[in-house]
């Protein structure tokens, strides 16, 4: 069956690690830069799942989500019958289809601790990592040429690396994206305690990796581009947070899990 009418077609591409298809062929619904579908590639990786990465048009392609979801957010997983929006809800969904390896893990009290964290790390530090990575784009041309959504055409593309950094700002304030100084402060604190956390321990809750980890890991991607990111995102990242050495550390677990789930 085509699957192509939400999107532009040229970008299919599959999860590689699983020498053996799973039974029900699987679609992601995503933005490529979104950490939240970061999140979900992560859950697919780690359990060694293949899917099609169908990449979703802002605007037009959202009506035909809308459509298949009844909503037009992504991620979307479509796994065979079932059409699953929420990369939680898609995580707890894998984790019962696929459950090895356990990303809950077993005991309730565990569990109960990955649920909280993955939640922080969904809510508080995404809205701390998407204001402050909007900020650094509105300044920084290279940035937020490289975000636009793939199918954009090249005169736009062009047109927007053109405008200077200074001109951006005043509209990212208008529609309320940048970081104000205490939500940045904030964001700072967030990432210093999580740099403690994981220079004593290897994951995030117990001797395991987790779902936690996975959703934190998925955030950081926003603050510092990853090699998966592709040229010339990757290495790229926001002020005072990628360049920052005190934050190292942090960075480095990041791409420890990472090397872990087998992604660049
Ligand atoms: N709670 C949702 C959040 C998903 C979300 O915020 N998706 C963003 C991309 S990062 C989106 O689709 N934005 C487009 C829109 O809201 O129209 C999840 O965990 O999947």
């Amino acid at each position: 069956m085509e699957r192509w009418l939400l999107c532009r077609p040229g970008r299919r591409f599959a999860v590689a690690r699983q020498p053996f298809p799973t039974p029900d062929p699987m679609d992601l619904y995503q933005f490529r830069h979104s950490a939240f579908c970061e999140k979900v590639r992560l859950v697919l990786a780690i359990k060694g799942l293949q899917a099609t990465f169908v990449e979703v048009t802002p605007g037009v392609g959202q009506v035909a989500l809308f459509r298949l979801s009844g909503q037009r957010q992504v991620p979307v997983l479509v796994d065979g019958g079932e059409v699953i929006s929420d990369s939680t809800a898609i995580a707890l969904h894998l984790e019962e289809r696929h459950p090895t390896p356990p990303l809950l893990l077993s005991d309730p009290q565990t569990r109960a601790r990955v649920l909280l964290l993955e939640d922080w790390a969904d809510t508080a530090l995404a809205a701390g990592a998407r204001q402050a990575l909007l900020q650094a784009a509105a300044a920084d041309p290279v940035l937020r040429t490289a975000l636009l959504p793939e199918a954009t055409p090249d005169p736009l593309r062009r047109l927007v690396s053109a405008v200077p950094g200074g001109w951006m700002a005043p509209l990212s304030e208008a529609v309320g994206d940048l970081i104000s100084p205490s939500e940045a402060r904030q964001l700072r604190r967030n990432l210093d305690q999580l740099t403690r956390l994981v220079a004593e321990h290897p994951y995030l809750v117990g001797d395991h990796l987790s779902l936690a980890d996975l959703a934190v890991v998925a955030q950081l991607s926003l603050l510092l581009f990853p090699a998966s990111a592709g040229a010339p995102l990757a290495g790229c990242g926001v002020e005072g947070v990628a360049d920052n050495p005190l934050f190292d550390p942090l960075f480095r677990w990041r791409d420890r899990i990472l090397a872990e789930v087998h992604r660049p």
